[in-house]
C-alpha cells in the first residue's frame, strides 16, 4: 500500500519534472505544484521511517564473526584462544583449516571432556566451516584419533 503510494507519488514528480523541462525550454519558469509537493515528501518521510523501524527491529544487535584461532586457523592448543572473548547467540565461528588432516565435530560437554563424538553430533569437514552460535555453552572436537587429547577442541559460552 506505502510502496504503492510512494511509487505513484515518484512518477508523479518524475512526470512533472519532465513536463517542466519542456515547459522550461518554452520560456517558461520552473515551478513545483506546492501542494503536491508537500504530499509526496510526507509519504517518502513515512517510508523511510517505517523502513528504519523495520531494520531496527530485526537486527538489534550486532553479530560479530570470529575465526578460530586466529590467523594460525583450527588446529592443536585452540582451546586457548576463547580465553577473554564475550561471545553471544547468532555469532559466527569461523574453522579454517586443512581438510585433509582435520575436521570439525560439534560434541556435548561430556564429549568434549572424554574427546569423542556421537554418531548424532553434527560434523563439518569442507576446511572453511562457518557455525552459527545458539544461546548457552558449545563444543567443538577434531575427532581425528589424538587431535582432541592434543588440544584440538573448543568450548564457548554464548550469552
Ligand atoms: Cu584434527
Amino acid at each position: 500500500m506505502l510502496s504503492f503510494l510512494l511509487f505513484n507519488c515518484l512518477t508523479r514528480i518524475d512526470t512533472s519534472i519532465q513536463h517542466e523541462k519542456t515547459s522550461l525550454s518554452k520560456g517558461q519558469d520552473l515551478e513545483f505544484p506546492p501542494r503536491f509537493q508537500g504530499r509526496c515528501s510526507a509519504v517518502v518521510l513515512a517510508t523511510a521511517l517505517l523502513v528504519s523501524l523495520l531494520v531496527l527491529h530485526l537486527k538489534p544487535v550486532h553479530a560479530d564473526t570470529y575465526t578460530v584461532g586466529d590467523s594460525s586457523g583450527w588446529g592443536f592448543n585452540t582451546g586457548n584462544w576463547t580465553k577473554g572473548k564475550k561471545f553471544k547467540a547468532g555469532d559466527i565461528l569461523v574453522f579454517n583449516y586443512d581438510s585433509s588432516v582435520h575436521n570439525v565435530a560439534v560434541v556435548d560437554a561430556k564429549g568434549y571432556k572424554s574427546c569423542t563424538a556421537s554418531s548424532t553430533s553434527s560434523a563439518y569437514s569442507s576446511g572453511q566451516d562457518k557455525v552459527k552460535l545458539s544461546k548457552g555453552r558449545q563444543f567443538f572436537i577434531c575427532t581425528i584419533p589424538g587431535h582432541c587429547n592434543g588440544g584440538m577442541k573448543i568450548a564457548v559460552n554464548a550469552s
